[in-house]
């Protein structure tokens, strides 16, 4: 047996290797491993209980039909870090407005953004779902905080990770120290333990690609032309590519990051600012990728480098390995 590291033993090692680390932002990213542990726990026995399944009726701020299990983690988050004092503010998938500190609780110099369960519509039909979180430093004065604090560039992020509830648990996290970390939930001690240290992108790449299809007609012709490249047409062979969509973007990235490969949600002719949102699902998965030697784009720029107009901006993706991302920027320029 390897040594046994909890996240919390890891983060504490990862903040004595890196003296500027403070503690307040260490026990920010425990608090997050516990959210995502109560989190886990209801997602595993959606199933079973009645009342968790199926949908509120209710629609979020995207226009997408509110899922119970999203009420549900989106309260869960929140309660596990309102009082944390270590944040000034939070922002979620889930509300339109800024979430305030509630005034009876310390305030503190981080923001925590987040999409508390993305891939809902998959809930019922028990496919792998996924938490994505994002922390940035507070940059604007006095103690609440503001617009500025939460419309900042990926690139200025202190930390980003995620959780897939999948067939077992896992938390994946990076800091500004560099370094992805993987940690899988032992329900039994209700531990999260290392188990992938150190996640680099495999170079070369497994020959996969994953997008949509079905928008095809609606792509440019230069993403149709890359498409048909990996995966060759009627006429030609291509590389050979294979397809693999899970059509839940944590299940999708995840599988991107330990096997290489790309992962695409680009624009097309009825969104021409793609799906995903940049604040709290493109940044923080771009910042994971390239710290495990990946690339992440726009089609055109580095997702690290835009800097939101809104806390819902959406933005086309490309994510995985650098030569694929690369050859995705090229074509849809020639194209
Ligand atoms: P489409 C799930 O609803 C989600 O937000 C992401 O998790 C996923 O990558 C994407 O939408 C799937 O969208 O248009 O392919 O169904």
């Amino acid at each position: 047996m390897t040594k046994l590291v909890t996240i919390d033993r890891h983060i504490i090692d990862q903040e004595r290797l890196h003296p500027g680390a403070s503690g307040r932002f260490s026990s920010l990213l425990y608090d997050v491993a516990l959210a995502a542990k109560i989190i886990s726990r209801e997602v595993n026995m959606a199933g079973l209980i009645e009342d968790i399944m199926g949908k509120t009726g209710d629609t979020n701020v995207q226009g997408e039909e509110v899922q119970r299990l999203d009420d549900y983690a989106q309260e869960v988050m929140i309660k596990a870090m309102d009082h944390s004092g270590h944040l000034c503010c939070m922002v979620s998938e889930e509300c339109e407005d800024i979430i305030p500190i509630p005034e009876k609780f310390k305030k503190g110099k981080y923001v925590l953004l987040f999409d508390p369960l993305d891939g809902s519509s998959n809930i019922d039909v028990n496919v792998s779902i996924g938490t994505i979180f994002s922390v940035h430093r507070k940059v604007s004065p006095g103690e609440d905080g503001t617009l500025d604090d939460c419309l900042q560039a990926g690139r200025k992020q202190l930390a980003a990770g995620y959780v897939v509830y999948g067939s077992s648990t896992m938390l994946v996290y990076t800091t500004e120290y560099g370094g992805v970390h993987g940690f899988t939930l032992d329900p039994s001690i209700g531990e999260f333990l290392l188990s992938h240290p150190d996640i680099r992108i495999p170079d070369p790449p497994s020959k996969t690609y994953s997008v949509n299809e079905a928008y095809f007609s609606r792509w440019s012709r230069g993403q149709q032309q890359f498409v048909e490249q990996l995966r060759g047409t009627a006429n030609e062979p291509g590389l050979g590519f294979r397809s693999r969509y899970i059509g839940s973007l944590v299940s999708d990235f995840h599988r991107t990051l330990l096997t290489g490969g790309i992962f695409m949600y680009p624009r097309d002719r009825t969104s021409p600012e793609g799906k995903l949102r940049l604040l709290y699902e493109a940044a923080p998965l771009a910042m994971i990728c390239e710290a495990a030697g990946g690339r992440a784009s726009d089609g055109d720029r580095d997702i690290l480098d835009l800097v939101p107009e809104g806390l819902h901006a959406r933005t086309p993706l490309y994510l995985g390995s650098s030569d694929l991302v690369s050859m995705a920027e090229a074509a849809l320029k020639a194209g």
